[in-house]
């Protein structure tokens, strides 16, 4: 085992007594997730592990190619040391996370939409080393960016690019040697992103413990085998589509993993068609839109739809039962840890009109007042929850800390629910400070601060409106001087300049004369959330 000492500095350990009830129970099993690999290589080493377009690799390829990168990575990096990885869906991103893995260097995971802003507080709040990226994609320089980066970034040392050109983007970082120890399943595997309600996302630190307890107790639950083909139609390093049971899960059952460039439905349903895809994981937004694309008679392979991220109403959902022919599963999760499934097996009425339950009897879960005292059953309230792989607490943020964890270690998830009598909850909405936008979560605060420097707004709230596609959009509220003449296009154009990530763009702009104010003198946006709904304010689409 490689011995990488006490745990991450800025981690928080779990009390040893659950850490000791974990593993007691067989939750925590010592195994990595990289390990993984090396016993699929020597089980079904022929079997594919993983396609992207017209490259396909078996899992003991994946497996020596994840050495070899290891290897390269190793003679650059120290073990612990973090590296923002911002990679679309291809080869490369899952190659470099178990690569990661295995040589015990801590991926950051980064979005394709995150731009400048993001990505300079992934490096700061980590001292990254290193930033893995690609060179073009979607129309945008990610490899300027990175270089820019570089020149302004102290500790980031760094630059691994993968080119547009396709081949293997990486070779040159591949070194030979003999294969590196495991992993120490204890320590910090990987560091996630919070959607964030007080402006640049949290990092989220996970263990190989307790993360591969997710993604096994996931792929259990998913029925997930050899024969399952899983196809990544959200960007691959959400911990949806990485770990719910996504392709942490698909590799761990020892199937195949197919990776989709782009989700639109002729893009996807094409790769679902030629590879016998049989589980996909998919945000409401894109669920509507692949049904009003989908093929008379369903996917014929797909067994598994898996919908979450967002609310599902229970109208699109029973479309969708109806349309795809196939079992849906509604997942509500969140990258802190606590994933609720609904199981394959339920009742139309569980699956339609619910978000499930949690996957193991260890999660914890409270639903509590505005005092923190529990409602009484079935009422809404707050949801609360600990257990095997929820974290005890974000990343280098003790502050944070304070108010997003309880004092006996349970994470205030901000979210409302409803506990039903059969055990599974239902999403009422949220108390925290966050817009959902086709399931990309957004700060309004951050937002809020980008929009305060453009010329002429004195003040600016950033809220979410009701929509039928998306489920909510940004709108910018702003208090300008004189004439509201400020255009969306001139503010997204500065909101770019100055490096906002792409998924945080207002979708439309509203003026009022001042901003509304809670007794203790704070923007109340729920009010402007109401006065939007019934809009005799001023605005522009
Ligand atoms: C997933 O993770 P995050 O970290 O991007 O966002 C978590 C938040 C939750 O607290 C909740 O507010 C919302 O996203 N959410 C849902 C939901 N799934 C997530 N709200 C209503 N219904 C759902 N089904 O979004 C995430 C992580 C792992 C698996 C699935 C989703």
């Amino acid at each position: 085992m490689t011995d990488t000492g006490s745990l991450l500095e800025g981690a928080v350990p779990w009390p040893a007594a659950f850490a000791e009830r974990y593993r007691a129970e067989g939750l925590w099993t010592g195994e990595t997730l990289d390990g993984m690999l090396r016993r699929n290589a020597a089980a079904d080493p022929d079997r594919t592990a993983l396609v992207c377009g017209e490259r396909r690799l078996t899992h003991a390829e994946l497996d020596a190619r994840v050495d070899s990168l290891a290897c390269g990575l190793r003679q650059r990096l120290r073990p612990l040391d973090r590296i923002v990885v911002q990679l679309p869906n291809r080869m490369e991103l899952v190659e470099l996370l178990f690569a990661c893995f295995r040589a015990s260097v801590i991926p950051v995971m980064a979005l394709p939409g995150h731009r400048r802003v993001d990505l300079e507080h992934f490096v700061r709040q980590t001292d990254a080393r290193a930033l893995a990226t690609v060179g073009r994609w979607a129309g945008f320089d990610h490899a300027g960016l990175a270089r820019v980066l570089r020149g302004d970034l102290e500790s980031l040392e760094h630059l691994f690019v993968v080119s547009e050109e396709g081949g293997d983007g990486f070779d040159s970082l591949r070194a030979g040697g003999a294969g590196l120890p495991p992993a120490d399943a204890t320590q910090v595997a990987l560091l996630q992103l919070s959607g964030g309600s007080t402006g640049t996302p949290k990092l989220i630190p996970r263990t190989h413990d307790d993360y591969l307890f997710s993604v096994r107790r996931s792929a259990e639950l998913c029925g997930l085998g050899p024969s399952s083909v899983y196809l990544v139609a959200l960007p691959g390093t959400h911990n949806f589509p990485l770990s719910s049971a996504g392709i942490l899960g698909a590799l761990w059952a020892g199937g195949t993993v197919v990776l989709c460039p782009r989700p639109d439905p002729s893009t996807a349903f094409g790769l679902i068609d030629r590879e016998g895809v049989t589980i996909t994981g998919v945000v409401p937004p894109l669920a509507r839109a692949w049904l009003a694309a989908a093929p008379a008679g369903g996917l014929s392979s797909l067994e598994v739809l898996q919908v979450g991220g967002a609310k599902l109403d229970p109208e699109l959902a029973t479309e969708l039962v109806e349309g795809f022919g196939c079992t849906l599963q509604q997942v509500f999760g969140m990258a802190e840890g606590l994933v609720c499934y609904t199981r394959l097996g339920d009742s139309p009425g569980v699956v339609l009109e619910t978000q499930g339950r949690p996957m193991c009897e260890a999660d914890e879960l409270r639903v509590v007042d505005a005092n923190g005292d529990p409602v009484p059953d079935g009422e809404v309230g707050d949801l609360q929850t600990r257990g095997p792989y929820t974290i005890r607490g974000y990343y280098r943020a003790p502050e944070h800390d304070r108010s997003a964890f309880t004092a006996d270690g349970f994470y205030r998830t901000g979210d409302r629910v409803r506990l039903r009598p059969d055990g599974n909850l239902v999403v009422e909405g949220r108390s925290k400070e966050q817009v959902s936008r086709g399931g990309e979560k957004i700060a309004p605060v951050e937002v809020e601060a980008h929009l305060r420097t453009f010329p002429g707004v004195r003040d600016a709230a950033v809220v979410g409106v009701p929509d039928r596609v998306l489920g909510e959009r940004l709108c910018a509220v702003l208090v300008v001087e004189g004439e509201p003449q400020i255009r969306r296009p001139a503010l997204v154009r500065h909101l770019r300049d100055r490096g906002v990530a792409e998924f945080k763009m207002p979708d439309r702009i509203a003026f009022v004369d001042a901003l509304p104010t809670t007794k203790v003198g704070k923007t109340d946006r729920r009010a402007l959330e109401r006065q939007l709904r019934h809009p005799a304010t001023g605005g522009t689409p």
